[in-house]
């Protein structure tokens, strides 16, 4: 049974990529369509290039942080919120709508002892939008954007804030820049903390749409593992650290989750 045991629920961390929001209409990383495709990571997705030509990855972000605004969660989205609320026990505050990261770090640990967490590698606000409350962006969210001197985050979505021609100084420091507020390669991931100790605790790791290819979230599958907690995977294709799961539902996540989730609630009714 995967969330009933004697004596109260198991712990569930989920591990979200890009294949969740794929079904959005939003491209993946690694796939034909991929965002990657015309790009070279390097060219996009480091502080060096940020640096080397800031224009390039301004456009390149500032043309995916528009298209949230046209995009909806899919049924997987809905699917894992639903579970939340079916196993989370704690209550969460809000997410911070702007601020530092402390103030985000101290909300991600403020819910990575509860029953259920959700992890997500992606920057879209698919996960939030479907209702999604414990959760941890571990690779930052479109949404916002960070001063590179002060370090202040704040979300900046309004139209004006979108163009793709035109930057948008820092408030504190003269000539300062806003970044997306994106974790690149080379940087360290947010909220390691809370993911940890919710990996160590994990009684099930239950990973959606993501090729493993990227570190440290493609090892996660190993921590837990060696913790002791059971992994699933749900996928369009086999990963390549497939062999690490020990049940794998391959297909659309649109299209297995919610009756994966429809499964599991069913059994938490009998078991409860
Ligand atoms: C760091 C933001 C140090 C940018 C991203 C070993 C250990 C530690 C580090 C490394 C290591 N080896 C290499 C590294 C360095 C590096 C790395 O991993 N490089 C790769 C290229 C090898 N890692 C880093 O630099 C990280 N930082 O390590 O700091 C540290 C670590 C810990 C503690 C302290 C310090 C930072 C990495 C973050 C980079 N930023 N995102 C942006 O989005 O613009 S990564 C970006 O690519 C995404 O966020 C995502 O994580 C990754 C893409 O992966 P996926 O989401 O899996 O997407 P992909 O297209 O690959 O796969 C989609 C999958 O979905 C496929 O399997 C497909 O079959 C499936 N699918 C498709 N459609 C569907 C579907 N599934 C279901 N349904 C569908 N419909």
């Amino acid at each position: 049974m995967l969330l009933r045991t004697d004596g109260g629920g198991k712990r569930l961390v989920v591990l979200t990529g890009a294949g969740i929001s794929a079904e959005s209409g939003l491209p993946t990383f690694r796939g034909d369509d991929g965002l990657w495709a015309g790009h070279r990571i390097e060219d996009v997705a480091t502080p060096q290039a940020w640096i080397r030509n800031p224009e390039l990855v301004w456009r390149f972000y500032q043309l995916r942080r528009r298209a949230l605004l046209r995009v909806e969660p899919n049924p997987a989205h809905i699917a894992l919120a639903r579970l939340e609320s079916a196993i989370s026990r704690m209550t969460v505050g809000d997410a911070p709508d702007s601020g530092y990261l402390e103030q985000w770090e101290e909300h991600w640990e403020s819910f990575s002892n509860d029953r259920f967490v959700l992890i997500t590698q992606n920057v879209d606000d698919l996960h939030s939008a479907a209702g999604s409350a414990r959760l941890i962006p571990m690779h930052g969210q479109l949404r916002f954007l960070r001063c590179e001197h002060s370090g202040v985050i704040i979300e900046m979505m309004d139209e004006q804030h979108l163009d793709p021609d035109c930057f948008i100084l820092s408030s504190v420091r003269e000539g300062g820049l806003m970044r997306p507020h994106i974790v690149w390669f080379g940087e360290q991931p947010f909220g390691m903390h809370a993911i940890y100790n919710a990996l160590y605790k994990a009684d099930v790791l239950l990973v959606v749409g993501t090729s493993g290819h990227v570190y440290p979230a493609g090892g996660f599958v190993h921590e837990a593992a060696a913790n002791g907690a059971r992994t699933i995977l749900v996928n369009l294709e086999a990963p390549q650290n497939a062999e690490a799961f020990d049940e794998i539902h391959l297909g659309p996540a649109a299209d297995v989750l919610p009756s994966l989730v429809d499964e599991w609630l069913a059994e938490l009714e009998q078991g409860s």
